[in-house]
């Protein structure tokens, strides 16, 4: 069966911060309509974030929900992407799991979608900034500058803001994409817009708001290291040959 809309959470230790985000998500699907659903994806949590989502899940009838569930903890990349391969929208959306970016948001990337003109809305937060509310920590949004210059750089991608935690996709173009992706760690943002852009679907970079949210665990110098050496892992495999099955499907579905 095939839903209109699937929005995807994946979650890490987010016990504390989940319930909150997903009577919004509920809410804003709701009033969304059409037949849609929410997963959310316990990326091997030890706060018990599973048994809050599936808490707070169990209050909605009128909303389709998931959550899956698993022991170690395997990365934001992969919690993303077994979320999205599971969703049955034509159109999928992730956002993290304390809505920096608010879900009535998600109208500006989905709306592109609907109507025909772009298979991969993201989230940007270079290209307002006075759509910036609360802003990260200096160190953390200096580090993110720099590691932006550093993916137009490696990738020649043409975007100013690659890692902002709220993306949609066409499914029916994007899942050959999302399954031929290898990126576990922070790195996925970057391999899914890299191997997209390079099998020519339509990307487009869209400014939303943001807000900073308290209870980050994501470790500037450790992470910062990872994120580059997986920009450097997508570049050889890339030279491999390693996207070139996910491109070929990629392009397929979009009849080309
Ligand atoms: N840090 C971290 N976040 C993860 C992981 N797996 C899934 N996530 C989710 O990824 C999203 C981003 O995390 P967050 O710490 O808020 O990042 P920040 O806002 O960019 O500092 C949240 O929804 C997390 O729950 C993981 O292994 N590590
Ligand atoms: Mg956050």
């Amino acid at each position: 069966m095939t839903l209109s809309l699937s929005i995807v959470v994946p979650a890490y230790n987010e016990g504390a911060r989940l319930g909150k985000s997903l009577r919004e998500i509920v809410n804003y699907l709701v009033a969304y309509g059409a037949d849609t659903e929410l997963i959310v994806v316990d990326d091997g949590s030890t706060d018990g974030t599973a048994a809050a989502a599936r808490e707070e899940l169990a209050r909605t009838t009128t909303v389709r929900t998931s959550v899956i569930s698993y022991q170690s903890n395997l990365g934001k990349g992969r919690a993303v992407r077994l979320g999205l391969l599971a969703s049955r929208g034509e159109i999928a959306l992730f956002t993290d799991a304390d809505l920096s970016t608010p879900i009535t948001e998600a109208p500006k990337l989905l709306e592109p979608i609907e109507r025909g003109e772009c298979d991969l809305a993201f989230g940007s937060r270079a290209l307002d900034r006075s759509l910036i509310g609360i802003h990260q920590p200096w160190r953390r949004e200096q580090g993110g500058r720099v590691f932006n210059l550093a993916v137009r750089l490696a990738t020649g991608l043409p975007f100013w803001d690659t890692q902002c935690g709220f993306k949609a996709f066409r499914m029916s173009v994007c899942r050959p994409i999302i399954e031929g992706a290898t990126i576990d760690r922070f790195g996925f943002d970057v391999e899914l817009l890299y191997v997209a852009y390079r099998a020519g679907l339509r990307l487009s970079e869209i400014p939303v708001r943001w807000d900073h949210a308290e209870g980050s665990k994501v470790n500037v110098a450790s992470d910062s290291i990872k994120m580059l050496s997986e920009v450097g892992r997508i570049r050889q495999q890339a030279r491999r040959g390693v996207y070139d099955n996910a491109i070929k499907a990629a392009r397929a579905a979009m009849g080309l």
